[in-house]
C-alpha cells in the first residue's frame, strides 16, 4: 500500500450525562480521527485519548502533536507499507505516546482489510459473528442513581455491569446492587488506581459479592503490589492502567498480579500489540476483555473487530451508540443486535461508514499531509 495522504480531524462531542471515574469527571469526548488515503481507499481510526492527562500521561493535544511531528513524517518515511504489523515496528523507536502510535496502527489496519477486501475482524484473525458486551457506569451523586442506571441496562440485556468505585463509594454500592438486583448479575468494579495496599481490608470486604472481578484497584503503574493484593483476595484482580505491552503483560502473569486483563487498544499502541496481549494470555489462560475509553463510532468499530477473536472470552465495555451520544459519526450507529450482543460486521475494514453530517457538526478542525518525498 502506498500512503497518498493522512487527515486529522479534531472533533468535540459532548456526552449524554457526565461521566466520572476515581481520576475526574468527564462532559465531553474530545479526540482525533486519522484518516489514511491509499488509492481509492481510505482506513479510518480514532484516538482513545481525554482532554487531560487523568487516564495515562496522554491527552489528545499531546497525541496531535506526536502525530505531527514524528509519526506521520515517519510513516512516509517506508516507500510501501506490505502489512499493517509493520507500523508497531517502525514506531518502536518512540518511547511510549501508545495512543498517538495506536491511531496510524488501527487506520492502516482498516486500510488493508479494506485493500484485501476482508472485514477488520477477519485480518486480525477473529471469527466470531456476534459478541457479548457490557456496560461501565461512572460514580453517581447517590447510590440511588447508580441502581437506575443498572437497572436500565439489565433491562437492555448488556452481559457484563461494571461500576467505578473510589474509596467512600464501594462497599455499599456492590451491596444495594446485590440487594436489588441478585446474585446472579453479572457484575465487577473498577477503582481506576483509587487504593493503596493499606486498602486491603475494605478490598477484601468485596470478596462476598462474588464480583467477576476488581479493577486495577492500585496504582497506575503497579504490578507488584497487585500481585500481594491478589494473594489476599478470592475475587479475581483484573489490570487496565499498568499493562501497555505485551511485556507488561508477561510480567503481570508472572508475577501473578492479576488473573483478567482488560486490552485497550490505545493503551497498548495498536491493534498489533493488542493482538499480542490477546495470543500470550490465551496461552497462559488469562481470559481478555476489551476496554472502552467512551469512544465514538469509530472506535467503537474497532472495538468489536478485536473482540471477535476468541480469547475476548468475557464481555467487555463496548456498549451501544446511545450509551454516551446523542448521535454518532458511523452509518449504521451500534446497535445491540439482540439483547447485549453486537453484530460483527463483515463488510471490508471496520464496517461502519462515516456520517459527513454528524462528523461536520462535531469537527473542530482538520489537517492533511501528504507524502512529499514521492514524485508523482
Ligand atoms: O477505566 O475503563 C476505564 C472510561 C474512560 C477512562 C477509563 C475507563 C473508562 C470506562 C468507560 O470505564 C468505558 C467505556 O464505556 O468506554
Ligand atoms: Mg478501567
Amino acid at each position: 500500500m502506498n500512503i497518498d495522504k493522512v487527515e486529522i480531524s479534531r472533533l468535540k462531542m459532548p456526552l449524554k450525562q457526565p461521566f466520572e471515574t476515581s481520576f475526574g469527571r468527564l462532559t465531553f469526548k474530545d479526540f482525533l480521527v486519522v484518516s489514511i488515503h491509499s488509492g481509492d481507499f481510505v482506513g479510518y481510526a480514532e484516538s482513545a485519548s481525554l482532554p487531560y492527562p487523568i487516564y495515562n500521561e496522554e491527552t489528545t493535544g499531546t497525541v496531535s502533536y506526536i502525530l505531527k511531528e514524528f509519526l506521520i513524517p515517519k510513516l512516509f518515511s517506508v516507500e510501501r507499507i506490505k502489512h499493517p504489523t509493520e507500523i508497531h515496528r517502525l514506531f518502536q523507536p518512540i518511547r511510549r505516546n501508545n495512543m498517538a502510535k495506536a491511531v496510524i496502527d488501527g487506520a492502516v489496519w482498516d486500510l488493508y482489510a479494506k485493500h484485501q477486501g476482508i472485514s477488520l475482524a477477519t485480518a486480525l484473525g477473529g471469527d466470531k459473528k456476534e459478541i457479548d458486551v457490557g456496560v461501565s457506569i461512572g460514580i453517581e451523586a447517590t447510590v440511588g442513581k447508580v441502581l437506575e442506571k443498572v437497572e436500565r441496562f439489565i433491562a437492555e440485556g448488556y452481559k457484563k455491569i461494571k461500576v467505578k468505585i473510589k474509596p467512600g463509594h464501594d462497599i455499599e454500592v456492590v451491596r444495594a446492587i446485590r440487594e436489588q438486583f441478585g446474585p446472579d448479575v453479572p457484575l465487577m468494579a473498577d477503582a481506576n488506581s483509587a487504593y493503596s495496599l493499606d486498602d486491603a481490608p475494605i478490598l477484601k470486604q468485596l470478596d462476598q459479592f462474588n464480583l467477576i472481578m476488581i479493577e486495577q484497584p492500585l496504582a497506575h503503574d503497579d504490578i507488584i503490589d497487585h500481585a500481594k493484593l491478589q494473594k489476599q483476595l478470592s475475587t479475581p484482580i483484573c489490570l487496565d492502567e499498568s499493562i501497555h505491552s505485551v511485556e507488561d503483560a508477561r510480567k503481570a502473569i508472572e508475577l501473578g498480579s492479576c488473573k483478567i486483563i482488560n486490552i485497550k487498544v490505545g493503551r497498548v499502541g495498536g491493534l498489533t500489540e493488542a493482538k499480542k496481549i490477546h495470543d500470550l494470555c490465551k496461552s497462559n489462560n488469562i481470559p481478555v476483555w476489551c476496554g472502552g475509553m467512551l469512544e465514538a463510532g469509530i472506535g467503537r468499530a474497532h472495538n468489536i473487530a478485536l473482540s471477535a477473536l476468541d480469547n475476548f472470552s468475557i464481555p467487555g465495555d463496548t456498549s451501544a451508540s446511545d450509551r454516551y451520544w446523542a448521535y454518532d459519526i458511523v452509518m449504521p450507529e451500534i446497535m445491540l443486535s439482540q439483547p447485549g450482543r453486537l453484530q460483527v460486521p463483515d463488510s471490508p475494514g471496520i464496517g461502519y461508514e462515516i456520517n459527513t453530517s454528524v462528523f461536520e457538526q462535531y469537527l473542530i478542525s482538520k489537517e492533511h499531509f501528504t507524502n512529499e518525498l514521492i514524485v508523482k
